[in-house]
């Protein structure tokens, strides 16, 4: 942290000229307004999302991409798992059967695969704790896919900031490239030893264990490589975006 000021130099000038590190509201405060109604777009928004961007990158910079999340024996897994989504189950509507995942943004290799091309990639399975920001947690068993191993595959631009995800069922979320490429960060196909089932995420899901469960989107639509800031479903209404677990 000694050169924390350093580092962050224009993002703390930039905070400071809007008087908010000065004042009364604190990087703890702001992140107590995770929830609050962030949409407008007059000056204190812009200048709560600015502060909230600033506490992304702090976050980014303390994440340690070779510290790995906790593991557990499959005697510890969670039964019957549950599920949760930004909508009840019944809700939760087909996948089309043309289904395959769309890659593109900054990739060599800007194409759909299906569903037996990402079986034949290389596959490891973990069993970890899934942390949702309701206030619940369990412990499950996911294998697909080492999303390192298929960003490179696919030729993406592993300098880029952000891997953007579009979901089936109009989720989205973005996570920063570092957790990306984390060895625990997985394209699930399989869950609790059994092919992912629709309602937990087939035909594929992130599994980020690292980060908070909103950060784990289900049924994958399309994969985004990109520099712009992507937001996602939570983020856009004021959740953490970083939210490491
Ligand atoms: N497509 C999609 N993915 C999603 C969600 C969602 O509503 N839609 N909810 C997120 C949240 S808040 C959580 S806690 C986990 C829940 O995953 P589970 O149903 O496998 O427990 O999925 C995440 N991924
Ligand atoms: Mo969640």
């Amino acid at each position: 942290m000694r050169d924390f000021r350093t580092r962050f130099a224009p993002e703390i000038a930039r905070v400071e000229r809007r008087g908010l590190l000065r004042g009364a509201l604190s990087l703890g405060a702001v992140s107590m307004l995770a929830g609050c109604d962030l949409s407008g777009d007059g000056p204190i928004d812009r200048a709560l999302w600015a502060m909230l961007r600033f506490s992304d990158r702090v976050q980014a910079a303390l994440f340690d991409p070779r510290r790995l999340a906790a593991t557990f024996p499959a005697s510890a897994i969670t039964r019957p798992p549950r599920f949760n989504a930004y909508y009840p189950l019944r809700e939760l509507r087909p996948i089309p059967d043309d289904w395959s995942l769309e890659v593109g943004g900054l990739v060599e290799d800007k194409r759909d695969f299906s569903l037996a091309e990402l079986a034949a990639m290389p596959q490891a399975s973990q069993i970890t704790r899934h942390i949702c920001v309701e206030g619940w947690s369990q412990i499950g068993q996911w294998r697909g896919v080492p999303f390192a191993w298929f960003l490179k595959r696919v030729g993406a631009d592993l300098r880029a900031k952000y891997v953007a995800f579009d979901c089936y069922d109009d989720y989205s979320t973005s996570i920063d490239m570092a957790s990306a490429l984390h060895p625990q960060t997985i394209l699930a196909l399989e869950f609790d030893f059994a092919a992912l089932s629709r309602p937990f995420g087939a035909p594929v899901r992130l599994r980020i264990p690292t980060k908070l469960g909103f950060k784990n989107p289900k049924y994958i639509a399309a994969i985004t490589v990109t520099n712009q800031y992507p937001g996602g479903y939570w983020e856009d209404q004021g959740y953490n975006w970083f939210s490491g677990s």
